[in-house]
């Protein structure tokens, strides 16, 4: 297949998950017993532009169905940072009541509240149309739209000013058209605006056996290597970088402009991943192997403690949970439900092995013995809420980036 991004052939494949079916494809009780559409899943690197990303197209409408389950609202954790991320913006930009702050993909609206709390316009665009009315509710202005060229133009014909400061956390995966999309925030600046770009790093995807957080949603891995081209291609320069090792298992923050220039950050990490392979196939090569041993090291514990006839739940109905679930197989025979604070996947099934989803007050009532935690990127937060099912002696176990028992 031609690489989605450069067009080049020769993209070589290094990690086939299989047929997986939708990770936040949860499923309703009364079509348990239904079909449910499962799509092959196999990661490539490609060595033309440096981007890692899936074979498989999935339609976006059947990706981000209307009843779409994913808010950002549901970690203190995630709501800190962005916190930090607006305060710092409207500090160190100096935006005010004449500035604009886009942000792509705003979901609920976590992270534009603060600017809005701060008078500083906004607008917030997603695709989620219960993620958009909830930020609408909170007095976030927002539009239910996909992002791309298209929308920018449009925006800026209907009399949209330039924006001060783009925002696009979590979204540079998620988009079919990375190249319109890109075009679209270049066309969307101001002269001396400010793009940043949140995503997990794919560096830590590798060398924590992140596996789990490949799923059909996500199209892209990226890395400064990456990033760097990407940007290049269409007249805007990546200049910084920052790193955030808690977040969602290792994130990176890019900063782009219209102008040249590079920190000596973001010299150091693009000199480490051309130092240690990271811009080449070969720091992919082994990764198959390392996530089949993870296979068998958690079927072992999981199928060893069912045996000794301990209990299992799990925590997080995370979109990477399906993917632990259904890659490594664990059935309800073997964890047995789910616990989720996001009100809209209670009562609903995990894909594909179908454990229930119920309130976290489940843990404390139905006294599990183990909880596997799969949103494991929030598990000190996790452990930190649930002090007292573990003083009721339930214990924890952490999947990534080696399955093991671990004490809060
Ligand atoms: P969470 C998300 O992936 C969404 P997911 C998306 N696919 C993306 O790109 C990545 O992030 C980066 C729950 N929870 O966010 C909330 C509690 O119940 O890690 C969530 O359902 N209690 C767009 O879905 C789940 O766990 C808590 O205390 O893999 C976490 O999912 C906390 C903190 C979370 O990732
Ligand atoms: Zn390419």
């Amino acid at each position: 297949m031609n690489c989605r991004v450069c067009g080049e052939d020769g993209v070589r494949s290094f990690l086939d998950l299989g047929k997986m079916p939708l990770s936040d494809g949860l499923v309703r009780p009364e079509n348990l017993l239904g079909p449910e559409p499962t799509f092959a899943l196999e990661v490539a690197f490609c060595p033309g532009c440096r981007m890692v990303q899936i074979l498989e197209d999935v339609a976006q409408e059947v990706l981000f169905p209307e009843d779409y389950p994913y808010f950002s609202s549901f970690s203190d954790q995630l709501l800190a940072h962005a916190r930090r991320h607006a305060l710092n913006l409207i500090e160190t930009r100096s935006l005010g009541s004449d500035s604009l702050v886009v942000e792509l993909a705003s979901n609920d609206g976590y992270l534009l509240q603060n600017f809005v709390e701060a008078g500083v316009p906004v607008l917030g665009i997603d695709p989620a149309p219960a993620q958009v009315q909830a930020a609408n509710d909170k007095g976030v202005r927002s539009i239910c739209r996909f992002f791309g060229r298209e929308l920018a133009e449009e925006l800026l014909a209907g009399g949209t000013a330039r924006a001060d400061v783009i925002i696009a956390n979590n979204v540079c995966a998620h988009v079919p058209d990375l190249n319109g999309f890109v075009a679209g925030m270049k066309a969307l600046l101001a002269p001396d605006g400010l793009i940043t770009i949140e995503n997990p790093y794919v560096r830590d995807l590798i060398d924590h056996c992140e596996f789990d957080t490949i799923y059909h949603e996500h199209l892209f891995y990226h890395s400064c290597s990456g990033i760097e081209r990407l940007m290049q291609r269409h007249g805007l320069h990546l200049n910084h970088v920052e790193y955030f090792p808690e977040l969602h298992g290792g994130t990176l923050r890019y900063h782009v402009s219209h102008a040249a220039g590079r920190t000596p950050e973001l010299e150091a990490y693009l000199a480490g991943e051309v130092a240690d392979g990271v811009d080449s196939f070969r720091y992919y090569e082994g990764f198959a192997k390392r996530v089949e041993q993870l296979r068998g090291d958690l079927l072992a514990l999981l199928s060893g403690l069912r045996a000794e006839g301990r209990t299992i739940a799990a925590y997080g109905a995370a979109a990477k949970g399906s993917t632990m679930l259904n890659y490594i197989g664990i059935g309800r025979e073997l964890v047995s439900f789910v616990v989720d604070r996001n009100t809209h996947k209670q009562g609903l099934h995990m894909p594909g092995t179908h454990q229930p989803i119920l309130p976290v007050e489940a843990l404390v009532e139905q006294r599990p013995d183990y909880t596997l935690i799969l949103a494991w990127n929030f598990k000190d937060e996790i452990m930190r809420q649930q002090v007292a099912y573990t003083e009721a002696g339930g214990r924890w176990i952490v999947p990534v980036p080696h399955p093991e028992v671990v004490a809060p």
